[in-house]
């Protein structure tokens, strides 16, 4: 199901530049990695960029998100600032989620970003449990659950998919259907590699997105996101393909290179710009434009990560039990203090 929205130069270029800061901050992840600054998993988003992109045009500030491990592009994309990112994957204080969390699982409250999960399908029931607390409140917002094709096999799949449709809960279900579970193709896996086919039988409307195509994705997010305003919850299968392995352990043995190339082809940022060029709503300068500004954040949270503070070893055991909420940042600057300070939490 595709439906095209409008393509104007502003809009063009706004979705050009955000599937580029994700990319480009990818890219740079993948330097910093083998420079030993980035530790741990890490998983990247490459080559599956219009998909965070196109679905969040359909959200709004009062939305949740939820997400999987492979999930700095969502971050991002949603409002999470590249400064608050990079200091996480660093496993700085200054990160999101106090350097505690790392690439798996970068959260943001004040974004309504609820992770980052290491778990296959274990965003899927927290949506759905922030769905029916925001139903059960009055509350008029969607939950935007992104997960892998992996997670379909998964049980909560299933029990997720079941109490959504028979409580008309307002979440959407996105799933990121790259083909591949680690190095299990889907046809390997699953009875029906079908998706929306699978996720139909719930009662629930299902499409299948291009998505390698960020204004398939915008449009069709858009349809879906009113459905589940008006009380229904919907799934869309977005195809899509990661251009990289699994993580930075995967050698990448499953897949042929020439099926890698021809994925390629299809990259999502490349086919944005040359529709856009295309229809003289792209030059030269502009892309020069972006990829300056691009440049610019990613090397300003580069700094803002270096400039980073790691969590004092005596600090290893906090949060095992309830403490007091943690002053942000700029509380602890205007207070002049440090929130390491034992006195402060105990
Ligand atoms: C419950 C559970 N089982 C197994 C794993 C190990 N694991 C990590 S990623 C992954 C593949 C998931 O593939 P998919 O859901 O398609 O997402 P993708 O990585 O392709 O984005 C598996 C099996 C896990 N993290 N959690």
């Amino acid at each position: 199901m595709t439906v095209a929205p409008r393509l104007d130069r502003d809009h063009g270029q706004h979705l050009l530049h955000q599937m580029l800061r994700v990319r480009r901050f990818e890219e740079k992840c993948v330097e910093l990695y083998s420079a030993a600054k980035i530790r741990g998993f890490m998983h990247l988003y490459i080559g599956e960029e219009a998909v965070a992109v196109g679905i969040m045009e359909a959200l709004e500030p009062k939305d949740a998100i939820v997400a999987t491990y492979r999930e700095h592009g969502h971050a991002l994309v949603r409002g999470v600032s590249a400064d608050a990112v990079m200091a996480e994957m660093y496993g700085k204080v200054e990160g999101c989620s106090r350097g505690r969390g790392g690439s798996m699982h970068l959260f943001d409250a004040a974004t309504r970003f609820y992770g980052g999960n290491a778990i296959v399908g274990g965003g899927l029931p927290l949506a759905v449990g922030l769905a029916l607390a925001d139903k059960l409140q009055g509350r008029e917002c969607v939950t935007a659950c992104f997960f892998g094709d992996g997670a379909v096999a998964e049980g909560e799949f299933h029990e997720s998919m079941n109490l959504a449709a028979l409580w008309r809960l307002p979440v959407l279900f996105c799933c990121e259907n790259n083909l591949y579970a680690m190095g299990t193709a889907i046809e390997r896996y699953e009875s029906e590699t079908d998706l929306a086919l699978k996720a139909a039988s719930y009662e629930m409307p299902a499409w299948t997105v291009d998505g390698m195509d960020v204004m398939a994705v915008e449009g069709a997010a858009r349809k879906a996101a009113a459905e589940v305003r008006g009380g229904m919850p919907c799934f869309l299968e977005l195809r899509t393909y990661r251009f990289r392995a699994h993580s930075m352990y995967d050698p990448d043995l499953y897949r042929s290179k020439e099926e890698i190339e021809r994925w390629k082809q299809h990259d999502p940022i490349a086919a944005l710009t040359a529709q856009l060029q295309e229809a003289g709503l792209l030059s030269a300068g502009d892309i020069e434009e972006l990829e300056r500004s691009v440049a610019e954040e990613v090397e300003a949270a580069i700094a803002f990560a270096e400039a980073g503070t790691l969590e004092p070893v005596e600090d290893l055991e906090r949060f095992v039990y309830w403490e007091p909420p943690l002053p942000t940042p700029a509380e602890e600057v205007a207070a002049g203090g440090d929130s390491t300070d034992e006195s402060a939490t105990a």
